[in-house]
């Protein structure tokens, strides 16, 4: 990692100023899940707190101790405790006569749709467990999951989770050798697949990419595979197994075994900006008393009317903590959508808010942004009236984003929480509460209860109020990574090596006058301008605010007399057109909000941001083309041809 050392007198920029403030709805206040005294008494007695929260789950046997950070920063939470996953998140809701509740209202992206009931997700889930027994998977085993977004991807994982074999889902459409690197580094003996699913609307195979994935991982004994669009698949007789065969033949009933709260429950890779990916390790009874309370707590989830929607890939850790384990740890009604949010029309993500009557929705400030760029009339055509609470992950949000979200999609009625939290927290770690918190467009504002956040300079020192610096997490937290698979090395030196005793998350972030977290982003992208580091979300945030503006990413370009210089691509609004006046126009408008400083010294409009699968901006690649090198690894991009789309917009490109 590029780090970037502040001089002690320098913050880390902190020029937005936003002084928009929304206090709570009464009524959601009045009822809320949680309310503000959480905060004093996890304060006064954190592992009390957290001991208590473990009590929402359903343990074989009771945990009698908290937390053992006896060998620190490895910890270990509830370590005598057992507990099946599967069974908090389906079984017992059966048993206490929620059987015929909708767990999941799958969406398909031609329009199917089916509607699945805990009981019948019990039997799913227990004639998968099941099956993966017949195919030779024990307790501890690895299973690698490769799926598009359909109910099979929900009951593959919490099948593994029954049976205690630890999954590991990689995003459907990496490419075979980012497979393989996963595949291989988690040693997984079997694999779940489908035959494709169906994206922008047409069939995309998957299939295809296991197998040539699979040529580099001969430890891989089987590949089970669902059928989702009917295509013509290849077929490696013995090896390759029909899902629907299989588990047509099963039975419904699965006893579920109790597992050692430090089981390990799940691999997740996060791709890094440079060698292998890190394999991030979760566990079982911390992470799932994290998951299911944060979801309870953040979107003051009521089980019995609530509808949530989670928008994210189940390959993403917000797919795992937000659409599998927190919500149906809840006993909640979800919707589940396969496809794309402009297919077939640019309004289906408001049209499924409609038609399921979603009152809690969860998305990215990427698909957000997007939103604004189609237009505001493209939601006024439906009913949004249902929603009540609406959340941000992924990026720190725009202000303008947060504020057109409220506006556009919550009618200027609903709370909005902006979570900020990463693969390796597991959970959400700091947001505001959308009964307690009166909120700031743009910040993330506080840590949660139980949760222990704080910003320090390059000494560690805490910084005071209204200064920049790093984010640290100074206090274990249940859903914490436990280690990076098979490197604890690795875990060490990329985690707590560099502030003595906390947790370095790798953001920047600023407290404001009343101690509210604003995260910058991450700290390799942090720009160093004249002896000032600037940040690219506050210039980035700057540039959105102007109405022609829909979305915008800056890097810092070697310069020879400021060091850095300040490089932007934008993507403009509707109708607008590219001019010199134009650009002339946006470099005023952002040394009007935050000085001069933060001028951008050329802007390049585009069509397109190279973004990852869960829609992070790669800003390492826009460096690239900003200093005229050649582009590096695209391979956990969504769509690799956009370089190629910014590269000839370049007039100095090589
Ligand atoms: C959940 C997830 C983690 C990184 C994280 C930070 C950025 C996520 C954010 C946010 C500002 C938020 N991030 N949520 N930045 N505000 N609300 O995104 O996990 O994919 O591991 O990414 O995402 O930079 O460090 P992951």
């Amino acid at each position: 990692m590029r780090s970037v050392a502040l001089s002690s007198n320098e913050s880390l920029a902190n020029l937005l100023k936003e002084e928009r403030r929304f206090a709570p709805p009464a009524a959601l206040a009045a009822a809320a899940n949680v309310t503000a005294d959480a905060y004093a008494a996890a304060k006064a007695d954190r592992l009390g707190f957290w001991a208590e929260q473990a009590r929402r789950l359903s343990w074989a046997k009771e945990p009698t101790e908290t937390l053992d950070w006896s060998n620190p920063p490895f910890a270990k939470w509830f370590a005598d405790g057992e507990l099946n996953v599967a069974y908090n998140c389906v079984d017992r809701h059966v048993e206490a006569g929620l059987g015929d509740r909708v767990a999941i209202h799958f969406e398909g992206e031609p329009g199917d749709s089916r509607a699945i009931t805990y009981a019948e997700l019990k039997d799913e889930v227990s004639k998968a467990a099941n099956a993966l027994l017949e195919l030779g998977v024990a307790k501890g085993d690895r299973v690698a999951i490769y799926l598009p977004m359909v109910p099979e991807a929900v009951v593959a994982m919490l099948a593994c989770a029954r049976i205690g074999a630890p999954h590991s889902v990689v995003f459907g459409g990496f490419s075979a050798d980012a497979v393989a690197s996963r595949v291989q580094d988690a040693d997984a003996k079997l694999v779940i697949t489908a035959d494709g699913g169906y994206r922008r609307g047409k069939p995309s195979a998957l299939k295809p990419a296991i197998d040539e994935a699979l040529t580099q991982c001969p430890q891989v004994e089987h590949v089970l595979v669902v059928r989702r669009t009917g295509q013509e698949t290849a077929w490696t007789e013995g090896r390759d197994v029909w899902w629907h065969e299989i588990t047509e033949r099963q039975s419904a009933e699965h006893a579920p075994e109790a597992h050692a709260a430090e089981h390990p429950l799940f691999i997740l890779y996060t791709s890094g900006t440079t060698g292998k990916p890190k394999g991030i390790l979760h566990t079982t009874g911390g992470y799932l008393t994290q998951a299911s309370y944060t979801h309870n707590a953040v979107f003051d989830l009521k089980p019995e009317t609530d509808v949530f929607w989670c928008t994210a890939d189940i390959g993403w850790v917000t797919g795992h903590s937000y659409i599998v384990y927190g919500p149906l740890s809840n006993g909640a009604t979800q919707v589940m959508y396969e496809g794309t949010p402009d297919t077939p029309h640019q309004g289906r993500f408001w049209e499924i808010v409609q038609k399921y009557g979603v009152t809690i929705l969860y998305t990215a400030p990427t698909a957000i942004r997007t939103f604004m760029k189609w237009g505001d009339d493209i939601p006024a055509k439906f009913d949004l009236s249902s929603l009540r609470v609406l959340g941000s992950v992924g990026e720190p949000i725009n202000p303008e984003a947060w504020v057109w979200y409220r506006e556009h999609i919550g009618g200027g009625r609903t709370p909005i929480v902006d979570t900020w939290w990463q693969t390796e927290t597991g959970a959400m770690m700091i947001s505001p509460l959308p009964g307690v918190t009166e909120t700031k467009p743009g910040s993330a504002q506080v840590p949660l209860p139980g949760i222990s956040a704080t910003v320090v300079d390059d000494e560690a020192n805490e910084v005071p109020n209204g200064s920049g610096g790093y984010l640290v997490l100074t206090e274990p937290w249940p859903s914490m990574l436990r280690t990076i698979w098979g490197d604890d090395q690795r875990y060490l030196d990329t985690y707590w090596s560099r502030f003595e005793g906390r947790y370095f998350a790798g953001d920047g972030a600023k407290k404001d006058d009343d101690g509210d977290i604003w995260l910058l982003g991450r700290v390799d992208d942090v720009m160093l301008v004249s002896g000032h580091n600037i940040s690219t979300t506050e210039v980035e945030s700057a540039l959105v605010s102007h109405p022609k503006v829909a979305e915008a990413a800056v890097v810092g370009a070697t310069d020879s007399t400021t060091g850095q210089a300040i490089v932007a691509f934008v993507i403009l609004r509707g109708t607008a057109q590219d001019s010199d006046e134009l650009t002339a126009e946006l470099r005023d408008h952002v040394g009007h909000v935050l000085g001069p400083i933060a001028k951008p010294k050329r802007i390049l409009t585009v069509s397109e941001l190279p973004k990852t699968r869960s829609g992070k901006i790669m800003r390492r690649l826009l460096r690239d083309v900003a200093e005229n090198r050649a582009v590096g690894d695209v391979t956990t991009l969504a769509d690799s041809t956009v370089m190629d789309l910014i590269q000839s917009k370049l007039p100095s490109a090589p």
